[in-house]
C-alpha cells in the first residue's frame, strides 16, 4: 500500500489554484492509499503572520480539508506543529543541506526578492518540508507544479542522507494534476494565481460568495479576438478560465470549446461562473457545518496522535543513524 502525503499553508482562505493544483487530488488519493495530509503550519510562519489570524486560518484550513471531502476514517489529518518530530527532522535535514542550494530555490528567491531583511526560516523552510514527507516513508506527494523544486530537493536530501548515514528514506515521487497544475491569476494571466496577491481581483477564493465569484470572473482578463480556444501562449486568459472549467466539471477541454463555439466572451464567463459556482457551493455548505464543530478538534486530536506514532519512529532512526543520542540497543 502506497504512502501519500501533502501539506498545505494556513495562510488564508485557500484559493482556486490550491483547490485545483492539490486538494481536489486529495479525497480521491485517501482511497489508493495511506494518505497523511498536513496543516504546516510552522512553514506558515517563514514570513511574518499575526498569532491571531494565523489560528484562525488554521482551524478554517482544517474545516476545508474535510469540506473538499477528506474522510478521517480513510485519511490522518493533522497539525504540524502538534507532531514534534516535524521541527526535530527539519533540523536534522537542514544539517544535511546546504547554504547554496537552499539559496536556488525559485520561492526562496521570489519570496525575499526586494526585501531589505527576512527571516532565517524562509532559507531552511524546505528541509522542514522534506522532513514533512521523509517522516511517514511517504511514496507519493501530490502537490501543484510550483513545489516541483521542492521536491526534487527532498528526493536529493534523503538521497544524501541514506548515502552518508545508512539507508532510512523512502526516496517520494511528486504527483502533479492532470490538469491545473498551475492556475493563473485573473488578472495577470501569466502569473500563477496566488494566496498572497494584493490585488483582491486576481484570486478567487475557496470561500467566495457567488456574486464575488460571478464579478471576479466577468473582470478576468482575456484578449481581443472575441472567440474561445485553448491556447496557453497566444490566449492565456481565456485558456485559464477553460483548465477552470474543465477540473470543476470534469469535462474535457475541447468539449467546452465545442459548448462555447459562436459565443462571445459574456456568455463564456457566465458558463464558467455557473460551472464553478455549482461546484463550489456543496463545498461552502459542509464548511460552515464543520468550522465551529466540536468534531474537528476530536478529528485534529486523534491525526495528531496517529501522526506522531509515525514520525517520532523515524526520527529515532534519523538519530541514530546520524549518531546522536545514545546508541539504540
Ligand atoms: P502563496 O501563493 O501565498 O505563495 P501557496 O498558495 O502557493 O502560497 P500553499 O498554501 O502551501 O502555498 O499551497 C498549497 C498547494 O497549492 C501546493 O500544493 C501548491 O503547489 C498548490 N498551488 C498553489 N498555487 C497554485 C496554483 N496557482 N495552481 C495550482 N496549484 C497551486
Ligand atoms: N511548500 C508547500 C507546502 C508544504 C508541503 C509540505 C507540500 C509544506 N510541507 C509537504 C507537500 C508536502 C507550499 O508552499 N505549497
Amino acid at each position: 500500500m502506497k504512502t501519500i502525503f501533502s501539506g498545505v499553508q494556513p495562510t488564508g482562505v485557500i484559493t482556486l489554484g490550491n483547490y485545483i493544483g492539490a486538494l481536489m487530488q486529495f479525497p480521491t488519493l485517501q482511497d489508493e492509499g495511506n494518505a497523511i495530509y498536513c496543516i504546516v503550519d510552522q512553514h506558515a510562519i517563514t514570513v511574518p503572520q499575526d498569532p491571531k489570524e494565523l489560528q484562525s486560518n488554521i482551524r478554517t484550513l482544517a474545516a476545508t480539508y474535510l469540506a473538499v471531502g477528506i474522510d478521517p476514517n480513510k485519511a490522518t489529518l493533522f497539525i504540524q506543529s502538534e507532531v514534534p518530530a516535524h521541527a526535530q527532522a527539519g533540523w536534522m535535514l537542514q544539517c544535511v543541506a546546504t547554504i547554496g542550494e537552499l539559496e536556488r530555490m525559485t520561492q526562496f528567491k521570489d519570496k525575499s526578492d526586494g526585501k531589505e531583511s527576512v527571516n532565517a526560516g524562509l532559507l531552511t523552510y524546505p528541509p522542514l518540508m522534506a522532513g514533512d514527507i521523509l517522516l511517514y516513508n511517504t511514496n507519493i506527494v501530490p502537490v501543484g507544479e510550483d513545489q516541483k523544486q521542492h521536491i526534487e530537493l527532498t528526493r536529493d536530501l534523503a538521497e544524501r542522507f541514506n548515502k552518508r548515514f545508512g539507508e532510512v528514506f523512502v526516496i517520494p515521487e511528486i504527483q502533479l494534476p492532470k490538469a491545473g497544475a498551475r492556475i493563473k491569476s485573473l488578472q495577470e494571466p501569466t502569473k500563477k494565481m496566488s494566496k498572497s496577491d494584493p490585488n483582491t481581483k486576481a484570486t478567487i477564493r475557496l470561500l467566495d460568495t457567488p456574486k464575488q465569484i460571478e464579478k471576479k470572473i466577468k473582470s478576468a482578463v482575456t484578449d481581443s479576438d472575441g472567440y474561445v480556444a485553448f491556447d496557453e501562449t497566444n490566449k492565456p486568459g481565456v485558456s485559464n478560465l477553460l483548465t477552470i472549467e474543465s477540473a470543476v466539471t470534469g469535462l474535457d477541454i475541447a468539449s467546452l470549446v465545442k459548448k462555447y463555439e459562436g459565443l462571445g466572451y459574456g456568455a463564456f464567463k457566465e458558463g464558467v461562473a455557473t460551472s464553478l459556482i455549482e461546484h463550489l457551493t456543496p463545498v461552502q455548505e459542509r464548511f460552515n457545518e464543520l468550522i465551529h464543530s466540536d468534531e474537528l478538534d476530536r478529528i485534529l486530536d486523534e491525526g495528531a496522535q496517529k501522526a506522531n506514532a509515525i514520525a517520532s519512529k523515524t526520527v529515532k532512526k534519523m538519530e541514530n543513524a546520524m549518531g546522536l543520542g545514545r546508541k539504540l540497543r
